[in-house]
């Protein structure tokens, strides 16, 4: 397993300006820095992947999805501009060595209205479709797509990984799996274990943060289960901690390297 955290625990946005963060994060003991891409036009993919080799970093890339970039969208501009923003993750994937593009890239984030059924089933046709030929695009250049999962506060598309798996079956693409967040399971899945084991070898990707979304080991999940189901699937993937600056990013990003390596030792 390799352990990573999110720029979201020092920065917003990532860009060419705070590339010191590399430095901080190898410092602590990752072997990843996960940059949540908000501008592409911020940071230089060319220029990160040069710092990332200097400072003996791998860098992975994971979306943000606002309204403008939902390729679930009636509206078909929104979708366009989705489409083109994913694309350009992936092509920056390709320069940086992340073998995922990762998120919840299915729909804009904060859609937290439930939509009828009709909505719905043409929303769902439409990420299905764009996420079958951006799968396409994805395999071109040897990159995977992890969807993400989210709690109910936070999009009405896919809450639960048995939702996850119809959409997963419907695109129909071996490079397009799951990535699963402690948070948002611990907040819609009645048992996050048997969702681990249902996603099995579709999971690519992990994010982890306790309950509160604080540094994972700080609230009540029960991490040491959570890494035994992982080892049990024959998980060996990106473990990457995406939790709130508190008491600030350094602190933070200090806890859950500490303890990430502590509980997977157990
Ligand atoms: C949002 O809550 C989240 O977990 C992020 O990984 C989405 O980009
Ligand atoms: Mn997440």
């Amino acid at each position: 397993m390799k352990f990573g955290v999110s720029s979201y625990i020092w920065v917003s946005p990532f860009s060419n300006d705070t590339i010191d963060q590399l430095k901080h994060a190898k410092d602590l003991g990752f072997d990843i820095y996960e940059i949540g891409v908000e501008d592409p036009a911020s940071f230089d993919p060319v220029f990160v992947k040069h710092e990332a080799d200097r400072v003996g970093i791998q860098v992975n890339i994971c979306g943000a999805f606002g309204t403008e970039r939902d390729i679930s969208s009636d509206n078909p501009d929104y979708r366009d501009n989705g489409m083109a923003y994913i694309r350009t993750l992936i092509d920056m994937a390709s320069i940086l060595g992340s073998p995922y593009v990762a998120g919840p890239m299915y729909a804009a984030t904060g859609r937290a209205r439930l939509a009828s059924t009709e909505e719905r089933k043409r929303q769902w046709a439409y990420a299905a479709g764009n996420l079958r030929e951006l799968a396409g695009y994805a395999a071109s250049k040897g990159i995977r797509l992890a969807l993400e999962t989210l709690n109910r506060f936070e999009t009405d598309f896919l809450n639960t990984v048995q939702q996850g798996i119809r959409l997963l079956d419907e695109i129909g693409c071996d490079n397009v799996g799951f990535l699963l967040d402690t948070f948002h399971m611990n907040l819609e899945e009645t048992d996050m274990y048997e969702a681990i084991r249902l996603a099995g070898p579709r999971l690519g990707y992990m994010h982890v943060a306790d309950n509160t979304r604080l540094a994972p080991g700080t609230g009540c999940l029960d991490f040491k289960k959570i890494f035994e189901t992982l080892k049990e699937i024959g998980y060996e993937g990106f473990i990457t901690a995406e939790c709130f600056p508190k008491p600030d990013g350094k602190a933070a990003a200090k806890a859950a390297a500490e303890y990430l390596k502590k509980i997977v030792s157990l």
